[in-house]
């Protein structure tokens, strides 16, 4: 098999974590007396800014605010980030977030093929903890030889900082790994990372340009969840299944072609 590791965004990609990220920013603002409310509409355009903490600073930079006022606010971000982050897990905590369809079948296939598994992403190493158990287990933490997240870099996605970070940490060159991603900037981080990427995109990021991916599909699919047949081009099964993404990449690395295209 020329696949050696598979590289994993989390929020959109493993399991559709962005209403639940909504909801515990709101909460963060109410906790600290803030009139603050992030509607669904706003938010999906809040996401284009990678990061909970720069989130936050670039919503107040937007306020029009006096200096003054605006200090005063941005120094509140940490602490609203961290009120934040608490909530996030508690609704975690209470089932308020699944696995995408494939995510789980994808990493046994992975698991028992022998690939090593990764995670890339901007989200918080809190998040991270609290989400893998709960979504996929409670060991499914140990599956991942490197778990890359949030401040661990200082530039975010778009930057290709985390995933070279991931790709450093394994040990490996992007050649033999595949990225899984569901937003623009994380489509644009692992391509400027080198990496062959599948992109999986949510009802968040459905409107993003993900052009640059080599794969683009609704999710990954599972036999609870095939995939419909107008979105499987190029895969010749009703999901992603290891054997297929390997042919794709293997294809893909001297063919340069780019298959698959999302409903
Ligand atoms: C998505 C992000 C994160 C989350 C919120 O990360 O940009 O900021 O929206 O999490 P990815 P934090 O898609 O790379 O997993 O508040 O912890 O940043
Ligand atoms: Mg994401």
């Amino acid at each position: 098999m020329s696949l050696k590791a598979l590289i994993f965004d989390v929020d959109g990609t493993l399991a559709d974590t962005e209403e639940a990220h909504r909801q515990a920013f709101n909460a963060a603002f109410r906790q600290h007396g803030l009139a603050w409310d992030w509607s669904a509409l706003r938010y999906r355009d809040l996401l284009r800014v990678a990061g909970g903490k720069e989130r936050i600073l670039h919503y107040i930079a937007g306020l029009g605010l006096p200096e003054e006022e605006a200090g005063r606010l941005r120094d509140l971000v940490p602490a609203l980030h961290r009120a934040k982050t608490r909530r996030f897990a508690e609704l975690v905590a209470v089932g308020e977030v699944v696995p995408r369809p494939g995510v789980a079948r994808l990493l046994r296939e992975a698991r028992a093929a022998g690939l090593r598994l990764a995670i890339a992403t901007t989200t918080s190493p809190a998040n991270v903890a609290a989400l893998l158990p709960r979504i996929l287990g409670e060991a499914a933490t140990s599956w991942f030889s490197v778990i890359s997240a949030g401040d661990a870099v200082s530039r975010k996605k778009p930057a290709p900082d985390i995933y070279q970070d991931a790709l450093m940490r394994l040990g490996m060159t992007a050649k033999g790994c595949v990225a899984f991603e569901d937003s623009d900037l994380g489509v644009r981080s692992a391509k400027a990372a080198g990496l062959f990427t599948v992109a999986v995109p949510t009802t968040w990021t459905a409107d993003h340009d993900l052009s640059a991916a080599d794969v683009l599909l609704p999710s990954l699919g599972d036999p609870e969840s095939p995939l419909d047949p107008a979105t499987r081009h190029g895969l010749g099964g009703r999901w992603l299944g290891l054997h297929q993404l390997e042919r794709l990449h293997s294809a893909s690395a001297f063919a340069g072609d780019t298959y698959g295209s999302v409903a």
